[in-house]
């Protein structure tokens, strides 16, 4: 099949999710035409059969606000035609889909169809997506996809309650490729971060409000003082001289360590003992399935999709929202000895399998196939 992807090019879950499933149809011999603003950054070495598109908005001085969705749909017609695309699979809604849309109707004019499968991500659903500027355009351009999908099944039930949905949303669950993650630690890096053995908690998110940093760093400063140990953070955003301050705040800033965005996530979750995720939402909880197939228990919130692949007392914990308390009990719980944390590691590793990406493309290939027919 020849497969046009059109994702956000950054470090967020969407992104990394339409990343991943493009190279993983690729070596599965599909053609996969990638189109964003930039190269996604999961992409990685030259593959042949993956092309890149960058859409390139022309400014002008009139122009307050590129229209950057009139340039993304532009850029979707002329791929489509000069590669003679089977179909386009959009990640994330706004503004993928509504562009999608216009890219169909003109090229319907032209005699050409092109099938459109929208997949939900969050919050282009539950945060940006019901903002009343958007909701219409979102809604419409929802209803007109060829096929709709949804991350989790709290996700589908959010959009249902949200917006005025006709259409099934199946729901295909995200995915991680375990053997990919499933790594030995480098015994150097180890060294580096906890010179003398502590324990190694890790949080990675695009520190946005709605990740609750502030959250992460308390739990830590609880841990810390029980049990010997350091914190990473990977990633960056608005949120990040917050939990700088607080670790400042509360004196444990040398037992923290501010790592930016990284790249090698598989490299730097085999060295951590505990990922948490405190968010206020999540549909899905990408960077904590990755976590588990590194073998790594989570400490998360029970928002939104989260408990759908953190499993109470078997990979970790969940807690209410802004629980630092439990969490920071049921963190230690996990930490507290060597065939406790074991057990924990071994489940969580078992329990992603459910999610490898063995499993979930072959749904998406099969999505597909069923338009490619009609
Ligand atoms: O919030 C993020 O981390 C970024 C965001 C995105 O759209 O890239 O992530 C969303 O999609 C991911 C992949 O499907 C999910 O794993 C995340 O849970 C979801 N984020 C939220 O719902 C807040």
């Amino acid at each position: 099949m020849k497969i046009g992807i059109v994702c956000y090019p950054t470090f967020g879950g969407s992104g990394v999710l339409a990343t991943e499933l493009g190279k993983a149809l690729a070596l599965e011999g599909h053609l996969v035409h990638f189109i964003s603003y930039q190269q996604p950054v999961r992409l990685g070495a030259f593959t042949p059969n993956i092309l890149y598109h960058e859409v390139q908005v022309p400014t002008y001085p009139l122009f307050d606000y590129p229209p950057f969705e009139t340039a993304l749909a532009s850029t979707m017609v002329d791929v489509i035609k000069n590669n003679d695309l089977d179909l386009l699979h959009v990640h994330y809604a706004i503004p993928h889909a509504s562009a999608a849309y216009m890219a169909k109707q003109i090229l319907k004019k032209e005699g050409k169809h092109i099938p459109v499968i929208t997949t939900l991500h969050g919050t282009d659903i539950t945060l940006v997506g019901r903002d009343k500027t958007y909701a219409p355009v979102v809604t419409f351009s929802i209803n007109e996809s060829d096929a709709i999908t949804a991350v989790s099944e709290n996700l589908k039930k959010e959009t249902l309650s949200h917006f005025h949905i006709e259409k099934e949303i199946e729901v295909i669950f995200n995915f991680v490729d375990v053997s990919r993650f499933s790594r030995r630690p480098i015994d150097a890096f180890r060294k580096v971060i906890a010179p003398n053995g502590e324990r190694i908690l890790l949080h990675a998110s695009n520190f946005r409000k709605i990740k609750r940093v502030q959250d992460v760093v308390k739990i830590f400063a609880e841990v810390n003082k029980q049990i010997p140990s350091k914190l990473l953070f990977v990633g960056d955003g608005p949120e990040r001289s917050t939990a700088e301050d607080l670790s400042r705040e509360l004196g444990i800033c040398d037992e923290i360590r501010f790592v930016g965005k990284q790249e090698q996530m598989e490299d730097i979750l085999a060295i951590a003992d505990l990922f948490l995720l405190t968010s206020e939402y999540e549909s899905f909880g990408l960077a904590a399935l990755e976590a588990m197939a590194a073998g790594v228990p989570v400490i998360s919130s029970n928002a939104g999709g989260l408990g759908e692949i953190n499993i109470h007392g078997e990979t970790g914990y969940l807690s209410e929202v802004g629980d630092v308390a439990s969490m920071s009990r049921q963190a230690m719980e996990i930490l507290k000895d060597d065939a406790s944390l074991q057990g924990f590691k071994e489940r969580a590793a078992a329990h992603s399998k459910k999610y490898d990406i063995h499993h979930i493309v072959p749904q998406y290939e099969r999505l597909y196939e069923r338009f490619l027919s009609v």
